[in-house]
């Protein structure tokens, strides 16, 4: 059980930061006391945590006095900024945002993988990206066993890992287009121009091979986030990593389409038998009965579900995996609550 600290939730309104609460509680975590921090724009909202109304504060470079634990949520501009005074006051961040996952000093953490990396911190320690997460909790205990020498990943990510306004426009284009029954016909079911406001294009009953900005190699942030941060957390650079990262008017959860080429044969039944036992995953895989992992199992869980396991005939040594999780949980405000429970 970890140590009583005050602690406290930067991005406290957020998607994230309203499942570090519930998350908090649910775990029954040991605190001093909590201090819920986000922008002017939450001043004067209070926000109920084990049964009381707890006030949001403005985050300044002075909300740390006193902080011993931060939990960092409201975006990595914010983090960037705020991080360092939080450390200057003498708190451990767990950052959930990319601002320092690739900093060398910074430890990047997911329990079931590399917890021992935690010691190296000097302040903070970097939660990785949701889809990153949940793909590393799959393939390190195949890795440990068969050697992963190529990763080839396709993501279904749902609108919630883009933030609190983008579930509702996901739910605000699909009652408008289900209400004046227009999605029967070709070309009917768009939406008007100004009801696209959050994503770059109409994300409901779409989706969109765009997450993060585009980057010069042609691959966006997200996919190259996958590419550097799975490395880093399996400590292997030799691992070669590939990835497209699309957007789905999926409300909770991603998904994943993993193909492995390892160095080491390895059947679909001794991966399937490795990942019953591994922690954190639940194997969800009878394909004649329909049974194979979807974001509605996921929503609302702790663990990654791996379904659709099979050899990949197309090389000597393959497999192909389908892995699906809650992206605000074990993607983002479960996991970083696991570090601060090994701190
Ligand atoms: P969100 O629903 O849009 O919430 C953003 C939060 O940040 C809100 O609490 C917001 O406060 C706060 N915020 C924004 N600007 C601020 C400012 N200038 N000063 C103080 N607080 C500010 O977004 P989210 O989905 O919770 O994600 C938040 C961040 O977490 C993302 O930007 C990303 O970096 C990270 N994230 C990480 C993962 C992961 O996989 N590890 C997954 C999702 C998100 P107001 O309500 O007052 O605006
Ligand atoms: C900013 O689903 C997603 O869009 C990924 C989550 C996310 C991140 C992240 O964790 O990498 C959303 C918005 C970031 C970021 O760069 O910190």
């Amino acid at each position: 059980m970890a140590q009583a600290k005050h602690t406290a939730v930067m991005g406290a309104t957020g998607a994230v930061g309203s499942r570090f609460l519930r998350i908090l509680e649910e775990r029954n975590f040991p605190m001093k006391s909590l201090k819920l921090l986000a922008s002017e724009r939450s001043a004067g909202k209070k926000l109920k945590f084990r049964g009381e109304d707890i006030p949001v504060e403005v985050l300044g470079h002075d909300s740390f006095k006193g902080v011993e634990l931060v939990l960092s949520s409201a975006g990595a501009s914010r983090s960037k900024e705020f991080l360092p005074s939080a450390v200057k006051a003498g708190a451990v961040c767990i950052d959930n945002t990319s601002a320092y996952r690739m900093d060398k000093d910074v430890p990047l953490v997911v329990p079931e993988v590399n917890p021992h990396a935690v010691k190296r911190h000097k302040g903070i320690i970097a939660n990785p990206n949701c889809s990153t997460i949940q793909m590393v909790v799959a393939l390190h205990p195949i890795h440990k066993v068969a050697k992963i020498k190529r990763i080839v990943v396709s993501t279904y990510q749902s609108v919630s890992g883009a933030g609190q306004k983008k579930v509702v426009e996901n739910f605000l284009q699909s009652v408008s287009i289900v209400r004046d029954s227009r999605g029967f016909e070709v070309g009917r079911h768009n939406v008007k121009k100004d009801e696209v406001k959050e994503f770059p294009h109409q994300i409901a009953f779409n989706l969109l091979p765009h997450i993060d900005v585009f980057l010069d190699n042609g691959y966006t942030k997200e996919e190259m986030k996958m590419v550097n941060e799975t490395r880093k957390i399996m400590e292997d650079d030799s691992i070669a990593v590939t990835a497209t990262a699309v957007r789905v008017p999926v409300f909770f959860a991603h998904s994943e389409c993993v193909n492995i080429e390892t160095e080491k044969k390895i059947s679909a039944d001794e991966a399937r038998e490795i990942l019953k036992n591994s922690p954190g995953v639940i194997v969800m895989d009878d394909p004649k009965n329909n049974v194979y992992p979807m974001p509605l199992d996921a929503e609302g869980k702790d663990e990654v579900f791996v379904g659709r396991i099979r050899e990949d005939e197309s090389v000597k040594s393959g497999l192909n995996l389908w892995v699906v999780a809650d992206n605000l949980r074990k993607g983002a405000a479960l996991n970083a609550i696991q570090i601060a429970e090994i701190l």
